[in-house]
């Protein structure tokens, strides 16, 4: 299997980590879906990070397709998401608020670094803004007391922070949110976090 992205990108980053932890062997490539871009095109025209080339040539894309692919042939004792109905939807609404709070820094980042100054819009990036603060307030206070364990709602809140923290520290200051950032301090020490760091 082959990896395809760069480690800033928490959505590489957090199938990295998964799949070190799922058992697979894979090699990395981090190619730049801005400055590899043809090379990138070369393996999967979409030009997506993370895409993941499985053995037999299968190009598979989108951060949360390829978990629950990995999930679903993956052995007994390393699933990383919980089998029971009730944990399961409490995990999937937590990995929805954190992959939002992704995506709405994401967009922040585009905005600020890819568009000309020129061309801003002030209120879709105030709409994004808000949507990353009010997202951010729930996440945090759906994090006080969990455990610091390895499953998947621990491996991508704390990659997903540590980017928020990379890009954009100066919207989403850390000492406003004690348990993220606690978590995220926890998770980065794990052998799987430092083999996969985000640079
Ligand atoms: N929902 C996707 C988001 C992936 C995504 O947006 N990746 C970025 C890199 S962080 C990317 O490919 N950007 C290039 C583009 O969208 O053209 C996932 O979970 O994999």
């Amino acid at each position: 299997m082959k990896l395809i992205g760069m480690l800033d990108s928490p959505y590489v980053r957090r199938v990295a980590i998964s799949l070190e932890l799922y058992g697979k062997i894979f090699e990395h490539q981090p190619l730049s879906v801005f400055g590899d871009y043809a090379r990138f095109a070369d393996i999967n025209p979409a030009v997506k990070a993370p895409t993941l080339v499985l053995d037999d040539g299968t190009v598979l894309m989108d951060s949360s397709l390829i978990l629950q692919y990995l999930e679903a042939n993956t052995l007994e004792g390393r699933h990383l998401l919980p089998r029971d109905h009730k944990a399961l939807a409490d995990d999937t609404r937590l990995l929805g608020l954190v992959l939002a709070a992704s995506e709405k820094t994401v967009q922040h980042v585009y905005e600020h670094h890819l568009r000309p100054a020129e061309k801003r819009h002030q209120p879709w990036i105030d709409r994004v803004t808000q949507q990353l603060l009010s997202d951010c307030a729930l996440w945090n206070v759906a994090m006080e007391g969990r455990d610091a364990k390895r499953d998947q709602v621990a491996i991508t809140s704390a990659v997903v922070w540590g980017f928020i923290q990379l890009m954009v520290p100066h919207v989403i200051a850390a000492k406003d949110y004690p348990y993220l950032q606690a978590h995220a301090q926890q998770m980065e020490a794990f052998a799987e976090f430092i083999k996969y760091p985000i640079k």
